[in-house]
């Protein structure tokens, strides 16, 4: 199992493939997106995350890892394309069928199919079908094709560390599916791989994200509530979590990424009846954004032309990463209600397109609290941490994310 063939070199497939290629892997890299294929193929990088530029640099000049648009024949398939939602939260697996059905051509006896996307529950039985369906000449089984999923689960921001370091689960469509996979990721992986099948290995990824899901969920529940009871909710979550079996998680402006908020519909589009908790979860996260925008609404309806600093933009603290980020659409909303709004995020150097707009100026962080009437903060970057209080006098501050209480304790609303 020396050759592999990533399909999809995204934030997950490009930095999978660089941990393999320098692990002695020879890797074939396969993506539709022509500008990251050529980018790749020179040794440079189109996604950002720390350390994966030197990384893909050094493999790509040792000429362990190729990109390009089309698969090849190799020992192991990775699929790692996107599995997003449609409008409806149905789950998309366009993506996932279209991967297999490129690789299904050059599919050998005795290859290793492996499903990294997370997907809903059946969908590596269906990449047995879809592989079947067009290689009528194989016999699956009689003929060894081992399928199998092996959710990613790295924390964006830690990827290369947590791709060696982190236990792996893998489950195959038969016994020895999961075997083959396990063994391959045996190769690189230092965590420990934890054997079982197809669905439960889907189910256990699902499971993960939709239990963090529900968990920011009673955070944010607790923050609402804790707003309507005056108390401050940071200082009770510290409390609480000092119980040795207590451990919530951090209320915040809402839940952003593509991971945590897309998941959990997976479980509840197979199961709507039975999947009540985690969908009123996913209405309690989605919720949050309207709850800031109100409370921001509420102090600024005796000033005449608000000016507004929001700070932070990104999806969590300390990434660059916009994608279904809580805080734009807070940004977007606000100033489509004909408010001034300056935003400050550290991270970016320019606004995302559709943020650009008259009422929006992406500004220093101490001129766009010097130019407000209103600080609201939106990430809890470690840049904010530093913010000096003298700033924030005579400023109303909405602190949606608890940093700005240690700078500044009057006229604060940690919400
Ligand atoms: N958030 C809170 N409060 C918290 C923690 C997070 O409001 O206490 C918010 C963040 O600000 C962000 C969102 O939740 O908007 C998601 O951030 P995250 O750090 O929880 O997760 P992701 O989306 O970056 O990565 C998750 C991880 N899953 C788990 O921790 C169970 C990661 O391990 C998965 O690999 C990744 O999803 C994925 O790809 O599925």
């Amino acid at each position: 199992m020396k050759k592999v063939c990533v399909m999809g070199l995204g934030y997950i497939g490009l930095p999978t493939a660089a941990v393999l290629a320098d692990n002695g892997f020879f890797v074939h890299g396969v993506d539709i997106n022509e500008y990251a294929v050529k980018k790749i193929q020179k040794g440079e990088v189109h996604i950002y995350e720390p350390n994966l530029a030197q990384k893909v640099k050094q493999v790509v000049m040792d000429g362990l890892l190729k990109a390009s648009t089309t698969p090849t024949y190799a020992d192991v398939f990775i699929i790692s394309v996107p599995t997003p939602f449609k409008e409806n939260h149905e789950p998309d697996l366009s993506f996932v069928e279209a991967a297999t059905k490129s690789i299904a051509p050059y599919i050998e006896p005795g290859n290793v199919v492996i499903l990294e996307s997370t997907s809903p529950v059946g969908t590596t039985e269906k990449i047995a079908g879809w592989i079947s369906d067009t290689r009528k000449d194989i016999d699956m089984l009689d003929q060894n094709v081992y399928i199998a999923h092996c959710p990613e689960r790295v924390l964006p921001g830690k990827i290369l560390e947590e791709l060696i370091s982190n236990d792996r689960i893998v489950g195959g469509i038969n016994q020895e599916s999961t075997q083959k996979a396990a063994q391959f990721y045996g190769g690189f992986v230092k965590g420990e791989i934890h054997r079982t099948n197809a669905r439960t290995a889907e189910m256990s990824k699902l499971a993960e994200n939709s239990f963090r899901d529900v968990n920011i969920a009673f955070a944010n529940e607790l923050s609402i509530i804790c707003d309507e009871l005056q108390i401050d909710v940071w200082e009770l979550i510290q409390l609480a979590n000092r119980h040795p079996r207590v451990d919530i998680l951090q209320p915040g402006p809402g839940v952003g990424g593509h991971c945590i908020a897309v998941d959990p519909w997976f479980i509840i589009n197979s199961v709507p009846k039975q999947s009540r908790l985690i969908q009123e979860a996913r209405k309690v996260n989605d919720s949050k954004p309207e709850y800031v925008i109100e409370k921001v609404k509420e102090a600024t309806k005796n000033i005449t032309n608000p000016k507004i600093a929001c700070l932070g933009l990104s999806f969590k603290a300390n990434i660059d990463d916009l994608r279904e980020s809580p805080a734009v659409n807070i940004v977007k909303n606000l100033a489509s209600k004909n408010k001034k709004v300056y935003v400050a995020e550290p991270h970016i150097e320019e606004l995302p397109v559709e943020l650009r707009n008259e009422n929006i100026t992406l500004s220093k962080t101490d001129e766009a609290i010097k130019n407000s009437d209103i600080v609201v903060l939106l990430v809890d970057h470690d840049y904010f941490k530093a913010i000096d209080s003298k700033y924030l006098q005579d400023k109303i501050v909405i602190d949606t994310k608890g940093v700005l209480a240690r700078v500044k304790t009057e006229i604060l609303q940690t919400i």
